[in-house]
């Protein structure tokens, strides 16, 4: 190739160039522009390479023409990028802010109120030396009935009041119910770690009964064990004054009265006087009790010669509702927040 032809070339490329620059507004645009003149195979480029035919004389008079070209090009690319970069990042910066000062509304989530009462009694109980204990849902029927000393014929067996999962079989090993209370795992401690036991066991028990405003066929219950020498009724007594004094954040009554469960002897119930501001106190039934009888003792593998101890059954959901003045039982079991919100 001439020089003159060379130069021709360049001027054309460089007329071009500045054309195509002019017509960039985008960063893909400026993309193509790249590929176009200053990639591996872009125009410039390839001019470059012809350089290789001058001599060394003409290469010094057309080389600085097409460095001027590239030069420039180069600067011109890297400017143009910048600006486009900068605009993105503004166009983003703009739809991205947050007002750090704006107040919003967040609606945020609480503890249900049976949780919140579980969580308190096993504060107190904690403090007071006792275990948290566990047991399922679906139950063995001997340890639901039989290892509690009630007998088959016992009306609480009734289609009426329990769910059973599995019966047919004359071992009631072999058979299940949804757990009608939590005293089972009163059985389940002794089995598993023997005396002396001092446990809570709060959890969900399930009765097939008729539904009203102080009756569900879920309910939680909290079941209290205390196994050891020397037990009597006094250490029953003191234990629960002292979990409703410090549960209901005041000296609570309690009266104590002959009550019938299989699984105690003697068997209590025990109530509280409960009074809301404003309106009449009343005695409320909330739990039964007892010292533990000497069959289930022997069903959970103690040695009754050398251990006693007291048992008592709490209705924590009675307990919620009291806590909380809750006058109808199915709102715990409502999913609405208006409800939930309050706790
Ligand atoms: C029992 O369940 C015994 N296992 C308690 C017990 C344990 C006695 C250890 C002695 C020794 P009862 O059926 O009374 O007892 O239930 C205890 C409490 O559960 C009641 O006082 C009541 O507060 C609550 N409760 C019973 N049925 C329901 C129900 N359908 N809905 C809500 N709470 C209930």
């Amino acid at each position: 190739m001439e020089t003159a032809e060379f130069k021709g070339q360049v001027a054309d490329l460089q007329a071009r160039v500045e054309a195509d620059f002019l017509d960039i507004t985008s960063l893909d645009d400026l993309t193509l522009f790249f590929q176009r003149y200053l990639g591996k195979k872009g125009e410039l480029s390839v001019l470059l390479k012809s350089l290789k035919a001058f001599s060394p004389d003409e290469k010094k008079v057309v080389g600085p023409l097409i460095q001027k070209v590239k030069t420039k090009l180069n600067a011109d690319f890297v400017a143009k990028r910048d600006t486009l970069e900068l605009a993105v990042l503004n166009e983003k910066l703009k739809s991205d802010w947050i007002d750090v000062t704006k107040h919003e509304e967040v609606l945020t989530g609480n503890l249900h109120p049976l949780s919140k009462v579980q969580r308190r009694i096993e504060e107190i109980f904690h403090g007071m030396g006792f275990e948290v204990a566990d047991g399922p849902h679906v139950e063995k029927e001997w340890t639901n009935f039989d290892a509690l000393n009630i007998p088959a014929s016992h009306p609480a067996r009734d289609m009426q009041d329990t769910f059973f999962v599995k019966t047919g079989s004359d071992d009631p090993h072999e058979n299940s119910v949804l757990r009608t209370h939590t005293s089972p795992v009163q059985i389940r401690r002794m089995l598993e770690r023997g005396a002396p036991v001092r446990m809570i066991c709060p959890g969900r028990t399930f009765r097939n009964e008729d539904l009203d405003a102080t009756h569900d066929a879920q309910f939680y219950q909290f079941e209290c064990l205390l196994l050891d020498e020397d037990i009597n009724l006094s250490h029953l007594k003191g234990v629960l004054e002292r979990f409703l004094s410090e549960f209901f954040e005041k000296e609570m009554k309690i009266r104590i009265r002959p009550g019938y469960f299989p699984f105690v002897e003697p068997g209590l119930e025990i109530d509280v006087w409960f009074e809301i501001p404003g309106k009449k106190g009343k005695w409320l039934e909330l739990l039964g009790a007892g010292m533990v009888h000497p069959n289930v003792l022997k069903a959970g593998e103690i040695d009754a010669d050398k251990y006693q101890g007291f048992a008592f059954g709490v209705g924590l959901t009675r307990l919620t509702m009291m806590k909380y003045e809750i006058d109808d039982i199915r709102f715990l079991a409502s999913s609405k927040q208006d409800f939930l919100g309050q706790f």
